[in-house]
């Protein structure tokens, strides 16, 4: 059986966006491994497409589920063969890690912001946090050094459980750093962090961003960061309201953004909304930058359900590709409330 073959019995089945490639990928990842996670990491085919999928398959006998393994049985082994599938590989550079920058210089700021993040309010449900590694954080300070948005500037982030006003307040390079966030206890931990540190220049505020930006935030910022939850809705309201924060043309915006949760369609209606309503030129996207640590309520999320096998993930599987954004145009932007719940989509998996 063809690749396309196969497509052409299961597309109409699917509730997600999906696409004949999407077969190849997990293939190809589960020739590389059964641990489920793993294979999730290395497909990047969305997860609940991906858990679908492995039902599917093994509905079909080419793959069976043993134990906590996913393994492709002879028949999968045979079609991989024959569409010259071949075994998936991480081929990162070892020195950056992927990330493309070198955090040699900042690693006393890696140090102290180990130390410090060692007391860090644990991640809730409820606000669906999940905080990335401690050197994601500050590799995302590092390119910002790198492109130019650190020294001098005045920083906006949008949502800040993974910690990085606090490791831009501990380079002392930035001219003043505004965190708005839902969760009391992050806002009270950073601002008494970044004082600790002897960084004045901090304010930690509550936001919704549902709600439009506050008035005097309004155009005051050279550059912002955000890491929002990845519904449509979620993403255009953190990242519009980022938008709408910057003094204007050449300011600067990163935010991230999963396989896992988002498919390739919804990564190009995001980045039409970037282009054409924000008036941003995507300058950067660096591939599997961010790695986030487990948050502890995996059996709750919405995928829970859907694994093909039930165990919680051994290391990192969820990465996000990081994206850098400059205004070049200045549209009309719409700073007005959002009505109803936006953290919600076909795709968002581990709310
Ligand atoms: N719900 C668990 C963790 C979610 C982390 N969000 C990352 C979003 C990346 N844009």
């Amino acid at each position: 059986m063809t690749v396309g073959e196969l497509y052409g019995r299961l597309k109409d089945k699917s509730k997600w966006f999906f696409m004949e490639r999407d077969i190849g990928r997990l293939f190809s990842a589960l020739r590389s491994s059964g641990d489920f996670w793993e294979v999730l990491d290395l497909s990047e085919v969305p997860m609940l497409l991906a858990s679908w999928l492995v039902g599917e398959l093994e509905r079909e006998g080419f793959v069976a589920v043993v134990g906590e393994e996913v393994r492709l049985t002879e028949k999968g082994e045979c079609f991989c063969r024959e569409n010259d599938i071949s075994r998936a590989r991480r081929l990162e550079c070892p020195w950056c890690r992927g990330k493309a920058v070198h955090v040699e210089a900042y690693m006393k700021v890696l140090r102290e912001f180990k130390g410090l993040s060692l007391e860090r309010p644990e991640p809730l449900r409820q606000y669906d946090q999940g905080y990335v590694t401690e050197e994601s954080t500050v590799a995302r300070v590092v390119l910002m050094a790198a492109r130019g948005d650190l020294e001098g500037n005045a920083i906006l982030v949008l949502g800040d459980d993974d910690l990085a006003g606090l490791a831009l307040a501990l380079t002392g390079a930035p001219k003043e750093v505004v965190v708005l966030d839902i969760d009391e206890r992050l806002l009270d931990f950073i601002e008494d962090k970044a004082r600790e540190v002897g960084f004045h220049n901090l304010e930690a505020r509550r936001a919704d961003f549902r709600d439009p930006l506050p008035e005097d935030l309004v155009g005051r910022f050279d550059v912002f960061l955000t890491d929002p939850s990845e519904s449509l809705p979620a993403l255009k309201a953190f990242i519009g309201r980022g938008v709408v924060g910057l003094k204007g043309l050449g300011g600067a915006g990163y935010f991230g953004l999963t396989r896992a949760e988002s498919s390739l369609w919804k990564w190009r209606e995001l980045e039409k909304i970037l282009v054409e309503d924000f008036g941003m030129a995507i300058t950067d996207i660096i591939h599997d930058f961010n790695a986030y640590l487990s948050w502890g309520y995996e059996r709750e999320m919405k995928a829970w359900d859907y694994l093909p096998v039930k165990a919680e993930p051994k290391g990192i599987w969820y990465r996000s590709c990081w994206f850098r954004i400059e205004r070049v145009e200045e549209t009309h932007l719409e700073n007005v409330p959002i009505e109803g719940e936006i953290v919600e989509d076909e795709e968002m998996a581990t709310a």
